[in-house]
């Protein structure tokens, strides 16, 4: 049955309870390994939970082991990257797995992309596990949190990087509950993963608990990048407080009636740096975890650009690189947000990162508002009763 074979595959340093709450109902990531099956290729075996062996090293969630020297080391953390198929999370992915210091674990709609990019990377066998979560259905992300938990692995960084975007798109797709796709990936599976999650980073004994919601120069107008039409804002959000359902009302946040793809992404953008800060003022002080967003440079040759038309990808880089010169390869960004997870000097919280030209970090300003209060509470609240918190 599933569920065994699942628990099969662990790493035998992980444990699954023996009783408690497994679902009944046949998990959606269950259904991947089903498909996976079909090859029977290593990476098939791999497919769901664990990946490889070694087992993590962090099994045992205490903080710091004592050695015979006296001297203490910090266990091995745990971060969950959720889109670390490609582009920056992968690029993350790596570049945390290399320092030995932390275990990854890659939260991807496609289990045997992930699986396969992890391996091209070059990322050593048990330095990494990857399971399966689409954002775009909030059944997943139940199901990922509760498959999460069932591994024993304790969370102590967690980082909301997948994004889609549809910069041609004049009429909205949706997700399997109805939202229109771009800002219910982006913001509306993130922002349950975030909560649900909020829990398990609180139970950390890690000495620096981060949550990590990527952000973007593109969401905030007091840039030039930000001037590009068409122009993020979220207005007085009736669209998504109508459910952003394009047949009964707008598909758009600030209630507009026409589609634009490339404003809806742009959006999703401002709703991840409000809602870290939503979350900063919330939780910080009571839980000690760092909140922190970040604009990583761009990176013009990742897979968000793919829906674009081809002219676009062809001189977008060579415009960034050359033109603005804010262009940044996938390796530089993947070391940025390796360091907003777990550089010592980085855990201020409340912070959107950038990085200048010299590749040092500082604390950037966001827009208006991008950092408005009042609307930060009113999305809290209204992504609340979207994803069913409330
Ligand atoms: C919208 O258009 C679309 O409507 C929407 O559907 C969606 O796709 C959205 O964000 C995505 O884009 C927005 C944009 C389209 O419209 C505008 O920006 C309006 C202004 C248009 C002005 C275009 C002029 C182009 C001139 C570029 C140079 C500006 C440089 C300023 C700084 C100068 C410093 C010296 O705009 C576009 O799509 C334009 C395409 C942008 C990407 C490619 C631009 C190529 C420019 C030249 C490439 C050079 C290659 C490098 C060579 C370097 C050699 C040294
Ligand atoms: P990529 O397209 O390379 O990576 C996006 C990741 O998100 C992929 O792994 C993709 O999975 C995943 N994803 C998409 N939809 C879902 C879903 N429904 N459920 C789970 N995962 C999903 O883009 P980037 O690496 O460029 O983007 C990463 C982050 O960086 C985004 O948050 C973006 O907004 C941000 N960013 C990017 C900039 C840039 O210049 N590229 C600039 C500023 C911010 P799959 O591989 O299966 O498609
Ligand atoms: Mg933009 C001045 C610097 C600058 C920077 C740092 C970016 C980043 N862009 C800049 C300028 C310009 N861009 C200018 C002058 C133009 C007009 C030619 C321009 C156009 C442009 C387009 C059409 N830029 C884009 C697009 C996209 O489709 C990208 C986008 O908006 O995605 C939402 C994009 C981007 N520019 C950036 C960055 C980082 C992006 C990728 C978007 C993101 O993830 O936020």
């Amino acid at each position: 049955m599933a569920l065994q074979v699942q628990a099969t595959l662990l790493p035998s340093a992980l444990s699954v309870p023996k009783k408690g709450n497994l679902v009944v109902k046949e998990p959606a990531f269950l259904s991947v390994s089903q498909k996976a099956s079909k090859k029977p290729s290593s990476l098939a075996v791999r497919a769901q939970v664990a990946t490889s062996s070694p087992a993590p090293a962090v099994a045992s969630p205490g903080t710091s082991t004592a050695k015979p020297d006296g001297k203490k080391t910090v266990r091995q953390g745990v971060v969950v990257i959720t889109g670390a198929s490609s582009g920056l999370g992968l690029a993350a992915a790596k570049a945390l797995s290399e320092t030995g210091k932390w275990h990854v674990v890659m939260a991807c709609r496609d289990f045997l992309k992930a699986a396969t990019a992890a391996k091209a990377a070059g990322m050593a066998a048990g330095s990494y596990t990857v399971m399966h979560l689409d954002l775009a259905s909030l059944d997943s992300v139940r199901q990922f949190v509760d498959a999460f938990r069932r591994t024993g692995m304790p969370l102590d960084s967690l980082v909301c990087n997948a994004a889609i975007y549809r910069p041609t798109a004049r009429t909205p797709t949706f997700t399997a509950d109805g939202y229109e796709m771009s800002v219910g990936v982006n913001h509306l599976g993130h922002f349950l993963l975030a909560r649900l999650m909020l829990d398990d980073l609180t139970k950390s004994d890690y000495p620096s608990r981060r949550l990590i919601i990527l952000g973007s120069i593109t969401g905030n107008s007091n840039t030039l990048a930000g001037n590009i039409p068409p122009k993020a804002g979220l207005g007085d959000l009736r669209g998504l407080a109508g459910g952003l359902r394009g047949q009964n009302g707008s598909a758009m946040i600030d209630g507009n009636e026409s589609f634009d793809g490339a404003k809806a992404y742009k959006d999703s953008k401002i709703c991840n740096m409000l809602t870290m800060q939503e979350f900063h003022r919330r939780f910080h002080e009571e839980t000690g975890i760092t909140f922190a967003s970040l604009y990583p440079g761009c990176i013009a040759t990742t897979g968000l650009f793919r829906e674009h038309i081809p002219l676009f990808r062809l001189l977008f880089p060579p415009f960034q690189r050359f033109v603005t010169k804010g262009f940044v390869s996938e390796a530089e960004s993947g070391k940025r947000l390796a360091q907003v997870v777990s550089d010592p000097s980085l855990t201020k919280s409340g912070v959107y990162w950038s990085w200048n030209k010299d590749s040092a970090s500082f604390e950037n300003q966001l827009s208006q508002e991008a950092s408005d209060p009042e609307k930060a509470r009113k999305l809290w609240e209204l992504s609340e009763k979207l994803v069913g918190l409330a």
